[in-house]
């Protein structure tokens, strides 16, 4: 379909680049995801993160996978990939001498937690150790420069993950910022985030890609380079470092911008 989002396409037309696969503390060949919904695991409670909880998969997206903590409700779902430090195999706290705590919002007397916690995980299928990957090594320094495209999580949206440029770079800061969107998503975090892709991410995932927003127009810049965007081979040699250079605002016309599928939601 030709409404469909194709990074290709659009770095062409948006004269712009991907990071380097390098920027990113993510492994080069995307962690293989082998969970399956029902799974159970321990998580640290993301509302109370010194808290390790009991964790189901509910839902498996890419290289994510969707969690809900046993005795918790149903609105309060996260998303963690599979080799994220903050899951890990059942029997692990045990291991370590510590306990597993209720989580935040149990909605049942706290005094019933013992016996919910037998009864949860009594017949469970609890994810084997093989699963959980390690965590990739951080990037020794910060490589991203402001105009260079990624994929990324919309943290007030955590299931999306969206067309994204660098808007600025403070020492070990990144300011992400959403393509097509004005500005109400956009967040800093460390260039060693983890919620942050390389161009290209979610197709080799299998994740969804969101299109980009069709609020404010994408800027074309100026850079003729080609693009970083993995093709057949992701293990080849990466390519020499470009800088992408965006021209600003007022010589961006409306016309440059690409046309993106209308947005629902
Ligand atoms: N439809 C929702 C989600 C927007 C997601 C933006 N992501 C960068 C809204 O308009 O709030």
């Amino acid at each position: 379909q030709s409404d469909e989002f194709h990074w290709e396409n659009y770095l062409k037309e948006t004269g712009s680049l991907g990071a380097p696969s390098e920027c990113f503390r993510q492994s080069k060949v995307p962690p293989a995801n082998e969970f399956k919904v029902g799974m159970k695991l321990e998580a640290h409670d993301p509302r109370n993160m010194t808290s390790i909880c009991v964790a189901t998969v509910v839902g498996i997206t890419g290289a994510r996978l969707r969690l809900r903590l046993d005795g918790s409700d149903n609105r309060n779902d996260f998303w963690r990939l599979v080799d994220s430090p903050d899951i890990q195999p059942i029997g692990t706290c045990e291991k370590e001498g510590d306990l597993l705590q209720p989580p935040l919002g149990y909605q049942m007397n706290a005094s019933s937690w013992p016996m919910f916690l037998l009864r949860t995980l009594n017949g469970s299928e609890m994810a084997p150790a093989t699963l959980f990957k390690k965590e990739p090594p951080k990037p020794p320094i910060n490589n991203f420069k402001v105009g260079m495209k990624l994929e990324a999580i919309d943290k007030k949206n955590p299931y999306m993950i969206c067309p994204a440029t660098i808007g600025d770079v403070k020492g070990d800061e990144i300011y992400i910022t959403f393509d097509g969107w004005s500005g109400a998503f956009d967040y800093w975090c460390k260039y060693d985030c983890r919620d942050i892709f390389p161009v290209g991410w979610c197709r080799l995932t299998g994740d969804v890609l969101q299109p980009p927003g069709t609020q404010v127009p994408v800027t074309k810049s100026i850079a003729k380079t080609q693009s970083s965007l993995p093709k057949a081979a992701p293990h080849s040699m990466p390519s020499p470092q470009k800088t992408a250079i965006i021209l600003p605002t007022q010589q961006i016309r409306k016309s440059s911008r690409i046309k993106p599928p209308l947005h629902t939601s």
